[in-house]
């Protein structure tokens, strides 16, 4: 994959530091841009997430100010994209009657050097690959703490996956003895028990180790492969293109 970076028509210099959050707009922005085309552009795949909030926000600019893309149809990846697309006023769509996407634009945990992701630090990664698997493109938006150059460098809390909740402990041994680390059954905060995804599956997040050489496509189909294994957050030859809001104002684009 290559990389290349555009400046911004924001108005921060380029020797100043921005927020993430600054980052993530900047992203956010610039695909939206890119790849939501008036006239072109019917359906569109609404990721989860914090960046992805700055993109629904530009969709509904361009909607209620710039008076664009009023037939948009949004399709959601989570329930929190499907409050973001309704608090906006947007067009809300499904698989149902939109199996094929234009574009899908969501967030990422980390993205290696071959556009590989973790996705499902939210915990919506399945409907996210559902999703992002029925575009004819799929498009991250990320700020700069989420590239790098493997996985692992930046992302610590290892792959979500999504696993049927009577299958959890089985699928945590068999993980651990095909790849190594561990895997922990993800916890609603003060101890309330496991969080419980959209689908009424429980996560695990495989700390996968850092160090070992792996290969993320056989990685993938092998835990996909485990009875009672939804999904995996290992997003492997699905990006097309990636945007990551710099430290510097400036947004990088990997294709
Ligand atoms: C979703 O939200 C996830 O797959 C990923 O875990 C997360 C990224 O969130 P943020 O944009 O807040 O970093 O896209």
């Amino acid at each position: 994959s290559s990389i290349g970076t555009f400046s911004t028509s924001s108005t921060v210099k380029m020797s100043e530091t921005i927020s993430l959050d600054q980052a993530k707009k900047l992203a956010a922005r610039a695909a939206v841009e890119e790849w939501i085309i008036e006239g072109e552009t019917k359906i569109v795949g609404i990721g989860s997430g914090s960046t992805i909030v700055y993109a629904v926000e530009r969709l509904a600019e361009r909607v209620w100010k710039d008076g664009e893309l009023s037939d948009l149809i949004c399709v959601p990846t989570s329930f929190q994209a499907r409050s973001l697309i309704l608090d906006h006023n947007l067009n809300l769509g499904d698989l149902d009657r939109y199996p094929i996407l234009d574009v899908a634009i969501d967030g990422a945990d980390e993205v290696d050097s071959r556009m590989v992701c973790i996705k499902g630090g939210g915990g919506c990664l399945m409907q996210e690959k559902i999703v992002a698997a029925c575009a004819k493109r799929f498009v991250v938006v990320a700020d700069y703490t989420k590239k790098s150059l493997r996985l692992g460098e930046q992302w610590c809390k290892g792959v979500p996956i999504e696993v049927a909740p009577i299958a959890h402990v089985p699928i945590k041994l068999k993980i651990e003895a095909m790849f190594g680390g561990e895997a922990h059954l993800r916890m609603a905060k003060a101890k309330a028990g496991p969080i419980v995804t959209d689908n009424g599956n429980f996560l695990l997040d495989w700390k996968f180790v850092a160090k070992r050489e792996y290969d993320w496509d056989e990685v993938n189909h092998a835990i996909k492969m485990i009875p009672g294994v939804m999904e995996t957050g290992l997003f492997v030859g699905m990006a097309h293109k990636c945007y990551f809001g710099m430290a510097d104002g400036n947004v990088k684009a990997q294709v």
